[in-house]
């Protein structure tokens, strides 16, 4: 695997130089400052470029180039598609070769708590079902909001709330809407209610038609300039405040293959995102879609006895079987001579993570930590599978080895 971590760009806490010492030979990046729907200008991309490439790392992959809600509710335009396009011929000029994106409407990934402590003293993301209903039941009060869930989480989402502080359900609302790292919308509850209004109509059926009607359009321009557009998962994959999610499972990923088989149109395999359902079986998803596999996203979910809940547990933890998913990813890799670029995704704040500023769920040593773990596990699974004693190593070189350990 091509280890790479998440940077913000120059506004992120976690510097160039830490993430080098990490031990990644890549960063996963993009122009957070352009408007969703504007181009990237080569220029600034250019720019960016230099930049990491000045701090010894490289930039291959975009995470991400956000597709316009416009685009998802089925009101694509030319211009739309045009921009996007044109920001695919800059990066590929400037040899990016991977474009990250999701599809879900309004909102991009969602928890409900940032910072839960870990029995160890380090914190962890969670993401509770009874919190949702309690903030969309009760404080977005969204028409009918009642009528998806179950009748326990709205008795003990009605209890929740009864028993909050102003200031925690301030901070339950702020938690879920106003954005986290990545997301392209920020909203209040005034807003976000009426954006979700703007989807009236929009369906899981017609919200997939849109999907494919956006790919249909621009995997031609990827295809032509070499860039393989790789869709995120559905983050927690099912819907949410009564907005439909389309890529959360193997058959949603079945269907989007099957109606757009061009090769530019690829995944970024979340084990986070899939994993978060219990029906999801990771490994066998990975052997599945192994060849639209470009970008690797590895975490851990650990599932709740809470229905669709959920914390990240540390990265070889949880529920996800990662040395099974990455047995599946590396024999992949070498029957196909390509490696993939990964990157872990989130990690716990610990140690002096607690002290500092960084992005929710970016943290420096909880993904230092997580990074380490999932290249050891790489490591040991090549070595177990002998592929470390054949023409493989070509494919695979690791970064950072020892001139005396290249020639046994
Ligand atoms: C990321 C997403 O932090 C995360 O959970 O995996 O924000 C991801 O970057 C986007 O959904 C991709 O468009
Ligand atoms: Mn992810």
């Amino acid at each position: 695997m091509i280890q790479t971590m998440r940077w913000f760009g120059p506004a992120d806490p976690v510097s160039l130089s830490h993430i080098r010492q990490a031990g990644a030979t890549e960063v996963v990046t993009a122009l957070h400052d352009i408007p969703n729907g504007h181009v990237w200008p080569r220029d600034a991309i250019a720019a960016r470029r230099r930049m990491i490439e000045a701090a010894g790392l490289g930039w291959s992959v975009v995470e991400s180039l956000p597709v316009h809600d416009a685009i998802k509710r089925g009101e694509m335009t030319d211009a739309l598609v045009q921009a996007y396009g044109d920001s695919l011929r800059h990066l590929a000029a400037e040899g990016v070769r991977t474009v990250t994106y999701n599809f879900m409407p309004l909102l991009d990934w969602t928890r409900t708590d940032l910072d839960w402590a870990l029995p160890d003293g380090a914190t962890a993301l969670r993401f509770e079902w009874e919190a949702v209903a309690a903030y969309d039941i009760h404080i977005l009060r969204r028409p009918g909001a009642e009528a998806d869930y179950s009748d326990a989480i709205r008795r003990r989402a009605a209890a929740r709330f009864a028993a909050m502080t102003a200031e925690e359900r301030h901070r339950l609302e702020r938690t879920i809407i106003a954005g986290l790292p990545g997301s392209e919308e920020s909203f209040d509850s005034p807003a976000f209610l009426r954006a979700i209004q703007s989807y009236a109509g929009v369906d899981a059926e017609r919200l997939r038609a849109n999907h494919v009607a956006f790919l249909r359009a621009v995997c031609p321009i990827a295809e032509e300039v070499g860039i393989t557009l790789v869709v995120h998962p559905d983050d927690p994959p099912f819907p949410i405040f009564g907005l439909p999610r389309v890529v959360s499972t193997a058959d949603d990923l079945e269907h989007l293959y099957a109606a757009v088989p061009s090769p530019a149109n690829g995944l970024c395999f979340c084990t986070g995102s899939f994993g978060a359902r219990p029906d999801n079986d990771l490994p066998a998803m990975v052997r599945r879609f192994g060849e639209r596999i470009d970008f690797l996203h590895l975490r851990a979910v650990a599932w709740e006895a809470q229905e669709r809940s959920f914390h990240e547990a540390e990265h070889l933890g949880g529920d996800a079987r990662m040395a099974e998913v990455l047995r599946a990813v590396v024999e992949i890799s070498h029957a196909q001579g390509r490696a993939i670029a990964m990157r872990p995704d989130h990690g716990h704040r610990m140690m002096d993570d607690l002290h500092r500023q960084a992005n929710p769920g970016y943290s420096l040593l909880g993904r230092m930590r997580g990074l380490a773990e999932l290249r050891g596990l790489e490591r040991g699974i090549v070595h177990m599978l002998g592929l470390d004693r054949s023409s493989a190593r070509e494919d695979h070189p690791v970064s950072g080895r020892a001139a005396w350990e290249m020639t046994e």
